[in-house]
């Protein structure tokens, strides 16, 4: 578009514009409502879509805490399901880690993330919240100033533009918000984990009452559940594999062989209702911010998904950032602002520690198969510590349920 077409398409403004309705714009958006701040949410998907996307389930007690805090939790209280035992099986045996017991005691939630989503939306649409669903964030434009704005395409083609005082990208990792950021303003550091995994959902219950990790020679393979009709599961596999290559008795044959079920009993089977690909990556930006314009969640920072954190972290950076733009816009103190991304780094980093160490604990090589001796045994050792040591078992608990 030409600036002088830019000039004439349709206007609006808020005070701040979020883009992006997940977990982390949805927070972002119920708190600075209920601050009194004029915000608008842009998302580029339908209503229905974000309130069934099935991905994150395992909630951390801060993250608890925070919805508690501004009364968005009330769909936690009545569905969620408080989780705290994870299960290590080996081809040396099998132990449980009750974290209710060890760390500081805390334990998980069980709440699906689109459920987590449905709740926010129902909250913010309740308190007045302004989203538009079917609007796609096209560009950030004058970042460096006080004064920018986001270019959309509505559901019907149309090209308008929304004029801001700050801008926050809650449009994960491929969205506009990093897209905007000109070169060299912000670092992004990158790890390929070279780990590969399928993520599936199935139509089936739980087959334990414990988070599953098994470690094979085949590679790993994870149970996580998520409703009394529909458990995760997660299998390593070779990089480039492809899901329509893993039939549903390929995969629930590969998951019984990897947990063992010969030995510590049978899984539930059900139909394979989704499938997907995921090579364990994570990246971090740095800073958080450039001029108005702010990165929050897995815009923010991307996590592999071994330690169960990238939603957890987007509610917590969505609460630090909310608290820093109220006491921008009622109180003009720019200070909690400037503190943000720094503020934030901090959990990110030490977040992608623990997720880095247990993609080390989980796995023994790139290629499952195909294990170097030596850092297999490195594997095994650091699984022995933590079946044995409860010093390194109260450090696990601490991490595991914390961000
Ligand atoms: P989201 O949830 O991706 O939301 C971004 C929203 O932005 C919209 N969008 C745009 N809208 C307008 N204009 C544009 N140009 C736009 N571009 C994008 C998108 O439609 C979307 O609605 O990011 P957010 O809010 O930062 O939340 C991050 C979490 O969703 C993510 O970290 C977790 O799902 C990661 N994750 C897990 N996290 C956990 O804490 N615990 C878990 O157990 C867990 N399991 C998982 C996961 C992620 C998975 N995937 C996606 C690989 C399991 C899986 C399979």
């Amino acid at each position: 578009m030409t600036e002088s077409q830019y000039a004439q398409v349709a206007q609006d403004s808020a005070d701040v514009v979020i883009i992006g309705a997940g977990p982390a714009g949805l927070v972002l958006g119920n708190l600075l409502q209920r601050a009194g701040i004029d915000c608008v949410v842009l998302e580029r998907a339908a209503s229905a879509h974000i309130r069934h996307r099935a991905r994150a389930g395992y909630l951390a007690a801060h993250t608890v805490r925070v919805l508690e805090r501004h009364g968005l939790d009330e769909g936690i209280r009545l569905r969620g399901q408080e989780h705290s035992v994870c299960e290590f099986r080996t081809g040396a045996g099998r132990f449980r880690l009750d974290y209710r017991h060890l760390g500081r005691g805390e334990t998980h939630t069980v709440h699906p993330q689109h459920e987590l989503v449905s709740d926010l939306l129902a909250c913010f649409v309740a308190a007045g919240g302004r989203v538009r669903f079917g609007t796609e964030a096209v560009a950030v434009r004058d970042a460096d100033s006080p004064a920018p704005s986001v270019t959309v395409r509505e559901g019907d083609g149309r090209p308008a533009r929304w004029r801001a005082r700050y801008v926050a990208a809650c449009d994960g990792r491929h969205g506009v918000g990093r897209r905007s950021l000109p070169p060299g303003a912000v670092r992004r550091h990158r790890r390929d984990h070279g780990v590969t995994w399928l993520g599936l959902l199935a139509e089936a219950p739980p087959s334990l009452d414990a988070v599953g990790y098994a470690v094979h020679p085949h590679g790993f393979a994870g149970h996580m559940a998520r409703s009394a009709e529909i458990t995760r599961y997660y299998l390593q596999c070779a990089r480039g594999t492809l899901a329509e290559e893993w039939s549903d008795e390929r995969i629930w044959d590969e998951l019984a062989l990897r947990m063992r079920a010969s030995e510590y009993g049978p899984l539930v089977r059900g139909r394979v209702v989704q499938r997907a690909v995921v090579d364990l990556e994570s990246d971090v930006l740095e800073p958080l911010r450039y001029g108005s314009l702010f990165l929050v969640g897995d815009a923010a920072g991307l996590i592999s998904p071994s330690a169960a954190k990238g939603a957890n972290l987007a509610v917590l950076e969505a609460e630090i950032l909310a608290r820093a733009l109220t006491d921008a816009l009622t109180r003009h103190d720019l200070e909690p602002l400037a503190r943000y991304s720094e503020r934030c780094l901090e959990h990110i980093w030490r977040a992608q520690e623990f997720s880095h160490w247990m993609i080390r604990l989980l796995h023994g090589t790139r290629d499952p198969g195909k294990s170097s001796h030596f850092q297999e045994r490195l594997r095994r050792s650091r699984m022995a510590s933590l079946r044995d040591s409860r010093t390194h078992q109260d450090w696990f608990a601490e991490n595991y349920v914390g961000v």
